[in-house]
């Protein structure tokens, strides 16, 4: 049951876990947020600080959380406690969300072209292949370029555990 979402979240895991040292910590954000910030540089300050500051809302939300032990850090035994109350986490993964499209369009004409989309993906440590499939079934128009709306409700798809049958599944790669 809900293989997918089980998945996903071992996926959105190792995607937050920067350092790769099998927990998530605040380190681990501030890495990401830093890879983020490096490739968004067509965004003004106040969209790049917004996201830097979505990142450690994440962290904060995740360590009050799902910090069950309070030492600083999340092991995966702790982040699959996530699927158990999504609910406390859908203000802080609309935020995220938000911020992080908005990097995708800082033309500000309501739509995200391919190659940023792509950037943003890869900083935040996605597969290009994946990235790719995903903006395809996005069903890009003819100029190559998808909706703002429709990649904020990606994210929120996607970082909802309780979630099936998504385009997001794309991104997790070798599930068939
Ligand atoms: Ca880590
Ligand atoms: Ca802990
Ligand atoms: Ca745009």
């Amino acid at each position: 049951m809900q293989t997918e979402a089980q998945a996903r979240i071992g996926l959105v895991f190792s995607l937050f876990d920067v350092n790769g040292n099998g927990r998530v910590e605040a380190d681990d954000f501030e890495a990401m947020a830093g890879r983020v910030d490096a490739v968004a540089t067509a965004s003004d300050d106040a969209a790049r600080a917004r996201m830097t500051a979505a990142f450690r809302g994440y962290w904060e939300t995740l360590a009050t959380e799902l910090d069950t032990d309070r030492d600083g850090s999340v092991t995966p035994d702790e982040f699959a406690a996530c699927v158990l109350s999504p609910e406390r986490f859908e203000d802080t993964v609309a935020e995220f969300a938000e911020s992080l499209a908005a990097l995708g369009d800082p033309d500000g004409d309501g739509r995200i072209e391919r190659p940023l989309f792509i950037d943003l993906m890869t900083a935040i440590g996605f597969e290009t292949a994946n990235t790719n499939a995903l903006f395809d079934a996005f069903g890009p128009s003819g100029a190559d370029e998808v909706e703002v709306p429709t990649w904020v409700e990606a994210i929120k798809d996607y970082y909802r555990p309780d979630k099936a049958g998504i385009s997001g599944d794309l991104l997790v790669g070798g599930t068939g």
